[in-house]
């Protein structure tokens, strides 16, 4: 691990993602204060913060992966691909309402979760044995939330933010990953009954269990595996879209059936 900061300054900064995260509120990327800081630091901000949430009380679910399509990575100016981790409350069952006064600038994105049933390690995880590991697959919405200003930053900067990690949606139909074609399985997102973004799970890295095999190796090197029984998010297939209060999202999967989500 390449760590540049001292452990005061993972503390500070750890204080300061967790108050913009859990009181919904702005700041400006990380790098402005430390701009030698390196990806590796922003996940020893990241593991801190989860290792805070722990202690209150929260229970680490699984992973999702982040920044793992080129519409993603050219829509934020990044290039590679991140992880954050996922926590029981920030989980939100399907077809709920979701409370935008909580969150700074809502996005959505159209996923493809893996639930797993054998653990995995890196640090050369394939997708072949992610496949093998994998229980079931499921659709699901993920509700990004940068915490910097205009949703703008780096790569340290948004890692250390957990990836941009906020609520997260899974539903439709649980279907064997063996039984589909992950790589053409499409997807059609609508907001307010219009279709605004689609595309096909080869968009994530050219299949979304390479994105887990990425996310397990990156675990690795950050001294951590992935547990059977995780709920993993492959990362989003299209472009993020922004929500307002008053917005209705609807995820319709080929195979795996629809999400939907409300905002208020
Ligand atoms: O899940 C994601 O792909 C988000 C990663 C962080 C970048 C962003 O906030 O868009
Ligand atoms: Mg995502």
């Amino acid at each position: 691990m390449n760590i540049t900061l001292s452990s005061e300054a993972i503390t500070r900064l750890t204080e300061r993602v967790e108050g913009a995260q859990t009181r919904a509120y702005s700041i400006p990327k990380l790098t402005n204060e430390y701009p030698e800081m390196t990806a590796d630091d922003g996940y020893a901000v990241q593991l801190s913060l989860l290792k805070r949430f722990q202690e209150q009380g929260h229970k680490l679910i699984g992973w999702k992966a982040g920044l793992t399509s080129k519409a993603k990575m050219q829509q934020m100016g990044v290039n590679q691909p991140s992880i954050g981790f996922l926590t029981d409350l920030m989980f939100r069952p399907e077809n709920s309402v979701i409370t935008t006064e909580d969150l700074v600038h809502p996005k959505v994105e159209c996923e493809v979760a893996f639930v797993t049933k054998d653990d995995l390690t890196g640090p050369d995880c394939t997708a072949a044995q992610v496949m093998a590991a994998t229980d079931y697959v499921l659709p699901s919405i993920e509700i990004i939330d940068s915490r910097f200003a205009g949703f703008k930053f780096d790569l340290p900067s948004v890692i250390a933010d957990n990836s941009s990690s906020s609520r997260y949606v899974a539903g439709g139909r649980p279907r064997l990953a063996e039984d589909l074609d992950l790589r053409t399985l499409g997807v059609v997102l609508e907001k307010n009954g219009e279709i605004v973004e689609m595309g096909a799970a080869a968009e994530v890295m050219g299949h979304p269990a390479e994105a887990v095999a990425m996310l397990v190796n990156i675990l690795h090197h950050l001294g951590e595996s992935l547990p059977a029984g995780s709920f993993v998010m492959s990362g989003g297939i299209t472009a993020a879209v922004a929500v307002n209060a008053g917005d209705h999202v609807i995820a319709r999967f080929q195979e795996l059936g629809s999400v939907s989500i409300r905002f208020e």
